[in-house]
């Protein structure tokens, strides 16, 4: 009896490891994302969770919340980042620029000439470049890869044809000063700390005349039912960044945080393949719903972006050369 005793406790004490955890133990990481299911940049979160939890082997899980239920505004999702209360967060450039002001050179207004151009900028040393600057700058965050975004644009309740009739207008932008002053330079007046989701209610209570974006996200959040005008001034070009926690990586395996790495950067061409699918259908959408599209001429634009000068001033201080750099690549 005292022999099966001792047995039973040796039989228990080997699955113990099993139970706790042990060899098999899991972690669960939480990614947040301000999009709803099937949006590109959600699709590319889930592609990078399956490849992490295939990689490792099942040893790492990433959780995506879409939908802004995490954090509807990105720059709540970022300081939980830096504390290590969020393990990843895919979130647009814009923001992060607040807190790695380096990152506002790659999304100066009129600055690329295309999505190429861009692309060519973002895959080249320089872009790669802005990507380490995210850590090293010390923000306690670290910059996986880049998502596509398109180009954005402003719509509003009443139409823009000309930059004169920026006049006065309160446009939803992104928590980004060089933004607020983009705005106010063409004569309106920039809004912040509006989350995206929430941008279709503040501008039917009048709260807001409008905000800017790309095909995508106006379709997708349906601003385009309550702001139908849509001027194609092609502002700015803002990457999607996904963004881990450098809190948290350094609580990992340094090979898992390899993996992860790696994981990330796999999925970018799949975002841009599944982001020029969105970007064709979602401009379809809403013309076909409505939507009342300006197309600027060459001197109506070049005076929205002859305004832009004062920021290339304070902004681009000290970064001459690099915007002279981007300016030539692909040339
Ligand atoms: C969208 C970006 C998203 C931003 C949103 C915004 O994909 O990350 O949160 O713009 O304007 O284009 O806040």
């Amino acid at each position: 009896m005292k022999k099966f005793a001792v047995l039973l406790l040796v039989a228990v004490a080997m699955m113990l490891p099993v139970f706790a955890g042990g060899a098999g133990e899991q972690r669960v990481l939480t990614l947040s994302e301000v999009h709803a299911e099937g949006y590109p940049t959600t699709l590319a979160d889930q592609r990078f969770a399956e490849l992490v939890e295939e990689r490792t082997e099942g040893r790492i899980k990433i959780q995506v919340y879409s939908g802004g239920t995490l954090y509807g505004e990105e720059t709540g999702s970022i300081e939980a980042l830096q504390i290590g209360d969020l393990a990843f967060a895919r979130v647009s450039a814009s923001p992060v620029a607040s807190y790695v002001p380096a990152l506002n050179i790659i999304q100066l207004p009129y600055l690329y000439r295309d999505g190429d151009h861009m692309w060519q900028v973002l895959n080249s040393e320089i872009g790669q470049g802005m990507l380490e600057e995210i850590q090293a700058s010390g923000s306690g965050l670290v910059g996986l890869c880049y998502y596509d975004a398109g180009a954005r644009n402003f719509y509003t309740t009443k139409p823009v044809t000309c930059v004169d009739d920026m006049a006065g207008l309160k446009i939803r932008l992104q928590n980004n000063q060089m933004m607020v002053q983009m705005v106010q330079l063409l004569g309106g007046n920039g809004v912040t700390g509006i989350g995206p989701n929430d941008v279709y209610s503040a501008i039917q209570q009048g709260t807001i005349d409008g905000a800017e974006n790309n095909w995508p996200t106006y379709e997708s959040m349906g601003d385009y039912q309550v702001a139908p005008y849509f001027v194609l001034d092609g502002h700015t070009r803002v990457p999607e960044i996904l963004l881990a926690s450098e809190e948290v990586l350094a609580s990992l395996d340094p090979a898992d945080v390899e993996i992860i790495k790696e994981c990330a950067k796999e999925t970018q061409a799949y975002e841009i393949e599944q982001w020029a699918l969105r970007e064709a259908s979602a401009e379809e959408k809403v013309t076909s719903e409505g939507v009342v599209v300006t197309e600027l001429t060459a001197e109506q634009l070049a005076e929205f972006q002859e305004r832009m000068q004062p920021i290339y001033e304070q902004y681009g201080a000290g970064y001459e050369d690099l915007i002279e750099q981007i300016r030539n690549v692909g040339l």
